[in-house]
């Protein structure tokens, strides 16, 4: 058995029994699938998951990929792309995706909870893979000309990058210097250094490699609005068959040494540095570059996520077991007793309070990107919270950067009280909750930062939004916090609930005004980059709350038709601990918004 231990019980629970989603299957909303056919995928892919995919796990990460200076070519270590291939020949990644590329109808919730497995047993095979999922996208913004490379590109076994970041613009994308120099033909030649790319090179694994790269036509405008889109291949090929011929002008000159995800090559990029001119094709023929790309950006931000919570629902299960097994110490209730019998450490209290902590950021956070991919489908999205098409978009693009940066913040905080419930065997390279902390450290880094994901929350997702989608959300909660569904056994939860959600709305009034104010004294936007990522945690744990509620609502309605009582107690159990213990710590988050003022912001450099 490999590291990674999959939670299947709980994303068929969140599929079936809390969100419904057999309904929408049996209307035949997306062909046949049906509930039986989505079990039996989901327990294939955890087999997989567990199984191949997982074992060089620890492996790759103490024999990483290594860069060849000489053939600028990254050589990647066997076990690991066996690891690759087993996943990708069970062509998981055909679900959801458009037709035109070789994909099946089916929900964006299923995508992600199968997507959620190879995650957390090897994050660095799902993203060598992203070859069919940037041709998803390339069918939605190519050119006619361009969808058809897509559906070759599949076909053909190619693989992908993302190429936005240099030494000079990392969260400051507009600042990018790569230049494109249009030729007589149509085509571009780009030139610059790209930083920090992943998969830009990957051994033999794919027959050629499409990088989707911004950068700037000559005499175009400054910032992000002056970047443009380009396909830049690997090698060249034959516009009609696609098959492969020349190397193209762009080389991977280093490889990153890095505190984790060692698997995944994280390369320098040059474009036009070696007497070769790099030759790009603007994607759909327009000078949009950044909603282009932004395209790629929403589903890689779902990734990084779920990734996060993927690793932290396998670290939490991990030291479950550990905890189930390690004796040490008597009970504290017979601490007088020198003869008590010594005890497995879940027998300790604050064992167990760590080990539900685990439990409800694992849960909690798996629940909301599942509510999030729901509303990346209509219809699924209208079943879930009676959302139409447009207010289901909306709250998609609202609950990404709760999804990325609550997920990567979270995991990483948890994943630490994982390691510490193993005590000193945790810090060893015996169990791999040290590698899985190294490994999430980047998902609060890349794909824009924590920080960056609090500003897009609050003034692209709240204030530029009307708070069309925030509405919507926590009229949602609300509908939670004042049902009687639980028959009375949740009553103080759903106080707490209630009192949480009032604060939260506090809070997004505050930094409204703020924000109001900031149209006469511009200093006013401080108080919202102070309070910013403390918001965007905050309403995490609202919203974290709020699910496990909900699933201690299901949870209790089985329990009382006289069913598993050991998985459904836990729900009861895991929504009240965590509304008991969070909840209370939104309202000294509110004092804390109401009492910022703007000292750190008029303190000297040297004050600090
Ligand atoms: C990275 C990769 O980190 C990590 C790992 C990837 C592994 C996968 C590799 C393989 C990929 C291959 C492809 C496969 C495809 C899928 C893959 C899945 C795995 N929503 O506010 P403004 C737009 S990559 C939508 O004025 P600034 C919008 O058009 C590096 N659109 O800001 C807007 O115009 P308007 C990741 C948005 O000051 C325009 O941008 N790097 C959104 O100009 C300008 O916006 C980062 O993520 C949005 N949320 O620019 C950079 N926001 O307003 C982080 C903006 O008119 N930095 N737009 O609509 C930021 O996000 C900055 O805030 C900034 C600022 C760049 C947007
Ligand atoms: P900076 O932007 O310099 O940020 C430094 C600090 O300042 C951060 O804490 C940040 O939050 C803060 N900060 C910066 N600006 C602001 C602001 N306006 N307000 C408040 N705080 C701010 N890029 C790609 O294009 N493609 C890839 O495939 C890719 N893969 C990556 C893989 C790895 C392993 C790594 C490490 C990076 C990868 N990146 C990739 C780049 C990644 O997206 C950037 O590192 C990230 O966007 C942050 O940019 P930066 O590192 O330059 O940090």
């Amino acid at each position: 058995m490999g590291h990674y231990k999959s939670n299947v019980r709980d994303l068929e629970f969140n599929l079936f029994e809390v969100y419904g989603l057999d309904a929408v299957l049996d209307s035949g909303a997306f062909g046949d699938l049906d509930r039986d056919t989505v079990r039996t995928m989901l327990a294939e892919a955890a087999r997989l998951a567990e199984g191949p995919v997982a074992e060089p796990y620890a492996d790759t990460d103490r024999n990483p990929p290594v860069f060849d200076t000489e053939s600028h070519s990254v050589r990647i270590p066997e076990p690991f792309k066996r690891a690759v291939r087993a996943w990708q020949d069970a062509q998981w990644w055909r679900i959801a995706k458009s037709e035109l590329v070789g994909g099946v109808p089916a929900p964006s919730m299923l995508n992600w909870a199968i997507s959620e497995q190879v995650l957390g047993a090897q994050p660095a095979a799902y993203m060598y893979l992203s070859g069919p999922l940037m041709a998803n996208v390339l069918v939605d913004i190519g050119t006619e000309q361009q969808r058809r490379w897509a559906a070759q590109a599949v076909e053909r076994n190619w693989g992908a990058t993302m190429v936005l970041t240099e030494p000079d613009a990392g969260s400051d994308v507009g600042a990018g210097r790569t230049t494109a120099i249009e030729q007589a033909d149509g085509s571009w030649h780009l030139e610059g250094v790209k930083r920090f790319i992943t998969s830009a090179d990957s051994d033999d694994l794919f027959e050629n490699i499409m990088h989707l790269v911004l950068a700037r036509p000559r005499g175009a405008a400054s910032g992000t609005k002056g970047l443009s889109l380009f396909i830049v291949p690997k090698f060249h090929f034959a516009h009609d068959t696609c098959e492969p011929g020349e190397r193209n002008g762009v080389f991977v000159t280093n490889v990153e040494h890095k505190m984790g995800l060692k698997a995944s090559a994280t390369c320098e990029l040059t474009f036009g540095g070696h007497g070769i001119p790099a030759v790009g094709y603007l994607v759909g023929d327009v000078h949009s570059g950044i909603v282009q790309m932004f395209k790629i950006i929403e589903e890689a931000r779902m990734m990084v996520g779920t990734k996060a919570i993927a690793t932290l629902s396998t670290g939490y299960l991990n030291a479950l077991n550990y905890a189930k097994t390690r004796v040490q110490g008597s009970d504290a209730a017979r601490a007088s007793d020198k003869t008590a019998p010594k005890v497995s450490i879940i027998h300790h209290a604050d064992v167990r309070r760590s080990l539900m902590m685990q439990k409800a950021y694992a849960e909690g956070l798996r629940s909301i990107y599942l509510y999030t991919a729901g509303h990346q489908d209509p219809v699924v999205a209208r079943h879930i919270s009676g959302a139409g098409a447009d207010v289901a978009a909306r709250v998609n693009d609202l609950l990404l950067p709760i999804v990325k940066g609550v997920g990567s913040e979270r995991a990483y905080q948890y994943l630490t009280e994982s390691l510490q419930t193993f005590g000193g065997s945790g810090f060893l390279q015996d169990y791999p909750v040290e590698q899985y902390i190294r490994d999430a450290k980047i998902d609060s880094l890349y794909e824009g930062t924590t920080a960056i994901q609090a500003q897009d929350f609050f003034f692209r997702k709240i204030a530029r939004d009307n708070g069309v989608a925030l509405t919507h959300l926590l009229g949602q909660v609300r509908v939670t916090a004042q049902s009687d569904a639980g028959g009375g056994r949740l009553k103080n939860e759903k106080l707490l609930l209630s009192h949480a959600l009032e604060d939260v709305q506090e809070v997004v009034g505050r930094l409204t005004t703020h924000l109001l104010n900031a149209a006469k004294e511009p200093r006013e936007l401080y108080y919202i980059g102070l309070n910013a990522v403390r918001f965007l945690l905050l309403l995490g744990d609202l919203l974290v709350a709020w699910r496990l509620i909900v699933a201690a609502e299901t949870a209790l309605t089985a329990l009382d038709a006289g069913r598993e009582s050991e998985f459904y107690t836990g729900k009861v159990a895991v929504a009240s601990f965590f509304a008991n213990s969070v909840l209370p710590h939104v309202t000294a988050e509110l004092a804390v918004v109401s009492a910022t003022d703007l000292t750190v912001m008029d303190l000297d450099e040297g004050g600090f």
